[in-house]
């Protein structure tokens, strides 16, 4: 017991087989993220409006513990002790995000002082302790006003006043977060996962507003699957493309900072090494990352995406292919697994019914045979499989003729198990494993393969509120104790990060 201790110190001191700082290269960023609604709680606070979130999490049956974020981890108010934790680990940079309704509660119109003031407070507390602010301004959490704004038509899009004020609005509040913050924040990340708020929002269903036309409508009241999560995803990449053009006219050469997003991203392995599988297997990549890549980089969808999906898929005009072609000043990764996929042509309810998932004809599962493709984490999709990594940086860099990437997220998730005492539940040798892992084939995607990568963030500083899993699941390199006043404990993955970032 003692030697298997002192062996375990020994590994975690190493930073676990060598992985050190010097593994990467000079002026690579480490962090950790965050967004505002799972972690700030304080929802009523200062003049705080509410969000989309506030309202799905409050609807019985969408949460599986039937929790909210009302409190969350309450960083709120403790955001000087969180921001200190970050500090002891030596981290350079905190990825976290600015609630929109705290800025303008109302979405739009009135600014709230006192949400300007936090996040000033919250950024000086950051910069003193020699800690770089990378913030994304939308995480999920759009102010209740607009409900489904996202969704509106093409058509509506010019004509109707709601439709052309939500993209409006949110150019508006990042232009108020631009000069209020801009002076400071030299990494901004305009949207997290625009795929999840597609796919999930609209698609599925399974995620705030909670739209969708699957399951014949018995799952959700509204929605339509197979074209809704088009539009969303269209608003978003053009809202991104009218932001990164006002900071670029009228900010960037006072503030000097870069606009990215948060792609959530997968890699796919081929189920068969038969063509057709592999053709499958790079399809769903396209339907992935080329969905909101592609524009940005070649001002289209990919072409599988114009020939599967047809007239639902909207189109550019000229001037808007203009504006977004080169709108993206680096890509932000949020990496955490990898599925097997293969080829679906025997879809014929999904085809019928039209949905996101029927348009890419394939099919991903994290097994082949019956065997998992890896460890699987707590989240019944996290499987772990760390060459991905290196295979999805090769990829970027492939498809997108090298542009410079941030890794916004990876990380994993152990259980709440109400049997587990706090002192077990610190030893989260799995949790060192993944990130030493992950980081080593990140280093060689970088070192051997040149792949252009400038930053890691682990997701997450501390556990906090997962979503539909509800604090269920347990992201942090720090521990949260739900039962005692929200005490913060470090995991040994802590203790392992503070070496690597220590060491030479
Ligand atoms: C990201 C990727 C997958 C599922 C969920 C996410 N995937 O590969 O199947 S959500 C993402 C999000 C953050 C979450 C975190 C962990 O940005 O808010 O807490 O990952 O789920």
């Amino acid at each position: 017991m003692l030697l298997l201790g002192v062996a375990l110190q020994g590994c975690i001191a190493q930073g676990g087989g060598g992985l050190t700082r010097g593994s990467f290269p000079e002026g690579f960023v480490f962090g950790t993220a965050s967004s505002a609604y799972q972690h700030e709680g304080a929802a009523k606070a200062d003049g705080r409006g509410q969000t989309i979130w506030d309202k799905f999490a409050h609807t019985f049956g969408k949460i599986v513990d039937f929790s909210n974020a009302d409190v969350a981890v309450d960083q709120y108010h403790r955001y000087e002790e969180d921001i200190q934790l970050m500090a002891d680990m030596g981290m350079d940079a905190y990825r976290f995000s600015i609630a929109w309704s705290r800025i303008l509660p109302n979405g739009t119109g009135q600014v709230n002082q006192a949400g300007i003031d936090h996040y000033n407070n919250f950024i000086d507390t950051l910069l003193a302790k020699g800690i770089q602010p990378y913030v994304t301004l939308y995480h999920w959490d759009l102010p209740q006003v607009w409900k489904t704004e996202f969704t509106c038509s093409l058509r509506e899009r010019n004509q109707s006043f709601s439709c052309l004020k939500c993209s409006n609005d949110y150019a508006v509040y990042a232009e108020i977060c631009f000069k209020a913050f801009g002076d400071r924040v030299k990494h901004w990340i305009t949207f997290n996962e625009p795929h999840t708020v597609a796919v999930q929002g609209y698609d599925s269903g399974l995620q705030a507003p909670g739209r969708c036309s699957v399951l014949l409508h018995l799952y959700c009241r509204t929605g339509n699957s197979g074209t809704e999560p088009y539009i969303v995803a269209h608003n978003m990449i053009l809202a991104h493309a009218t932001v990164s053009d006002i900071y670029r006219k009228k900010y960037k050469a006072t503030q000097n900072g870069q606009l990215g997003i948060a792609f959530d991203v997968m890699w796919f392995e081929p189920m068969t090494n038969t063509t057709i599988d592999i053709e499958a297997a790079k399809r769903a990549q396209e339907f992935q990352l080329g969905w909101f890549a592609d524009p940005f980089f070649f001002g289209d969808y990919p072409t599988t995406m114009r020939t599967r999906v047809g007239d639902r898929l909207p189109k550019f005009t000229a001037d808007e292919a203009t504006l977004v072609k080169g709108a993206l000043d680096f890509v932000g990764i949020n990496h955490y697994t990898t599925y097997y996929t293969r080829h679906n042509s025997t879809n014929i309810i999904g085809t019928l019914l039209h949905n996101t998932l029927a348009d890419t004809g394939t099919i991903s599962l994290p097994f082949k045979n019956g065997r998992p493709i890896g460890d699987r984490a707590n989240s019944i999709w996290l499987y772990i499989v760390p060459s991905g990594m290196r295979s999805l940086m090769n990829y970027v860099k492939q498809r997108y003729n090298s542009p410079p990437v941030y890794i916004t997220e990876n990380g994993m998730d152990d259980g709440n198990s109400p049997f587990t005492s706090i002192k077990d539940a610190l030893k989260d040798s799995k949790r060192i494993k993944y990130h030493n892992d992950y980081l080593t084939n990140l280093a060689a995607s970088i070192k051997q393969d040149e792949c252009d990568v400038r930053g890691y963030f682990a997701w997450s500083l501390l556990d906090n509120w997962e979503w539909t899993a509800g604090y269920t699941s347990r992201f942090g390199l720090y521990f949260v104790d739900y039962k005692d006043n929200l005490k913060r404990y470090p995991k040994n993955s802590v203790q392992w990060f503070k070496n690597l970032l220590s060491s030479s």
